[in-house]
């Protein structure tokens, strides 16, 4: 096992990693910016570097001062987190290279998960089912795209191969807006990922946003940590998750679940790592693949028992997968609010001191957050600065411990979007499960005319 790990990360995931390591007898190194030089979290790890000002660019996202910082404290791996360097191929290769351990998968495997293309492809080679479309990138011919769109069936989505988590597509409905659309998201691909390709798929309407966690060692073993439900999200911002997902019969777990493991084996896959699909009437299609740890990792936690911080640990120190298949046990059900410093109803960022903390508690509750009374949100980051994750015997009990948890956390100095969490955790339609991705953004707009 190593005995040190450099943190190249901020925030609670900084924190959540480091809690991972001293669990396991780890020493760790944060590294941190100028804005971040206070936070607790730095001043807890065994050592600290700081790598650079304030702006991401000139700190979490700059290799040579990381690398040079795991050099100095003589450490043996490094944890990317989510997020910056974390889904960088190159960033992986050039932390083997410099003779570290990059804790996540190979910089191949980043490579082909982050085009889109290639990674649809492997899935669908290896057996998963992905949203029909066009058989890889799409030619230059406006006859052929045209032909390919008639078969597939308008509405169609053309997305950028580079692109991914929302960035990069377009919706179109009809044969005489396509060939437009078509050059223009290719015309947006080019500036913004340096590579114009583009394919297509059916757009689906009404989906919903499930994906599977798994786990694969180095010598070919894969499990899955069966689903989350991200489907409460607002412009490809989640802001809750929940696991199991609503309505999801054994048997469909099972069959999804066994065709990512068996993806993952088959394509050599080795770390943590997520597969989203979309859910409509009844059937899994895949979309893309994440190659690191996600946020909103605990609520799998929660209903597995397995740490999957130290597994991702275990797993790039080169140890075999501790679990078998029949070792994951899905009991009860968790649910993980994303509390962010924002305005609950226009999300406005508002970054600024807190001037009181008081976390919530109690059977059920945990908080993933490295704020503190007196801690300074800094306007330099994302404005997410904690989660509150509730576990319950059943879906309800997770609610209403949620529901209670809201109503004791209290967070002063600052505005957070925990009236939003509140108002969302009392609505019937979330209360009854299985909403898809377009419900908040609806809800939202009800919110605001007044209607209820
Ligand atoms: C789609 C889709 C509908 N049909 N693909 C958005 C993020 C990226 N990961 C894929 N996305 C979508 N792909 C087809 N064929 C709808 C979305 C989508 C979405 C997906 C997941 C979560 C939130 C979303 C919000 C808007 C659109």
């Amino acid at each position: 096992m190593f005995e040190k790990i450099l943190i190249a990360n901020r925030g609670e995931i900084a924190l959540r990693i480091q809690r991972a390591c001293r669990e396991m007898g780890i020493k760790t190194v944060v590294v941190h910016s100028e804005a971040d030089r206070e936070a607790k979290y730095v001043k807890l790890a065994d050592e600290s570097v700081c790598i650079g000002p304030a702006p991401s660019i000139k700190s979490y996202l700059h290799v040579p001062a990381i690398i040079s910082a795991a050099e100095v404290t003589d450490s043996q791996a490094i944890h990317p987190g989510y997020g910056f360097l974390s889904e960088n191929a190159d960033f992986a290769d050039r932390v083997e290279q410099s003779g570290f351990v990059f804790i996540g998968p190979r910089g191949d495997t980043i490579r082909q998960m982050g085009d889109k293309v290639a990674a649809k492809d492997a899935m669908i080679a290896a057996g998963v089912p992905c949203v029909p479309g066009s058989d890889g990138a799409l030619p230059d011919d406006p006859a052929q795209i045209v032909k390919i769109a008639k078969k597939i069936g308008f509405p169609v989505i053309i997305k950028a191969a580079g692109g991914g988590g929302g960035r990069g597509m377009r919706v179109v409905h009809t044969e005489a807006a396509l060939i437009n659309s078509v050059n223009m998201t290719r015309t947006e691909a080019a500036a913004a990922f340096g590579n114009p390709t583009v394919y297509m798929e059916k757009f689906l309407e009404h989906p919903r946003h499930i994906e599977i966690q798994v786990l694969a060692d180095e010598y070919g073993n894969a499990i899955y940590l069966g689903e989350r439900d991200c489907s409460m999200q607002r412009r490809h911002q989640k802001i809750i998750e929940e696991a199991p997902a609503p309505g999801i019969t054994d048997a469909q777990r099972k069959k999804i679940g066994e065709a990512c493991a068996a993806a993952c084996r088959r394509i050599g896959y080795r770390g943590a790592g997520t597969f989203e699909f979309l859910f409509e009437n009844g059937e899994f299609y895949f979309i893309e693949m994440n190659t690191r740890v996600q946020v909103e990792h605990p609520v799998t936690e929660m209903i597995t028992g397995i740490d999957i911080v130290q597994e991702q640990i275990r797993i790039a120190a080169g140890e075999k997968l501790r679990y078998t298949q029949d070792d994951v046990v899905l009991r009860g059900h968790a649910m993980e609010c994303r509390i962010n410093a924002e305005d609950p109803f226009t999300f406005v960022p508002s970054p600024g001191k807190i001037e009181s903390y008081h976390p919530a508690g109690g059977p059920g509750i945990r908080i993933d957050s490295h704020i503190y009374q007196g801690y300074t949100v800094p306007p330099h980051y994302d404005s997410m600065v904690g989660k509150l994750i509730s576990y319950g015997d059943t879906r309800d009990q997770a609610m209403a411990r949620m529901r209670v948890a809201l109503s004791e956390m209290a967070i002063t100095g600052i505005k957070t979007n925990i009236p939003l969490h509140q108002e969302l955790f009392m609505d019937g339609a979330f209360q009854k499960g299985g909403t898809t991705i377009h419900y908040l953004e609806e809800r939202l707009s009800q919110l605001k005319k007044g209607d209820v």
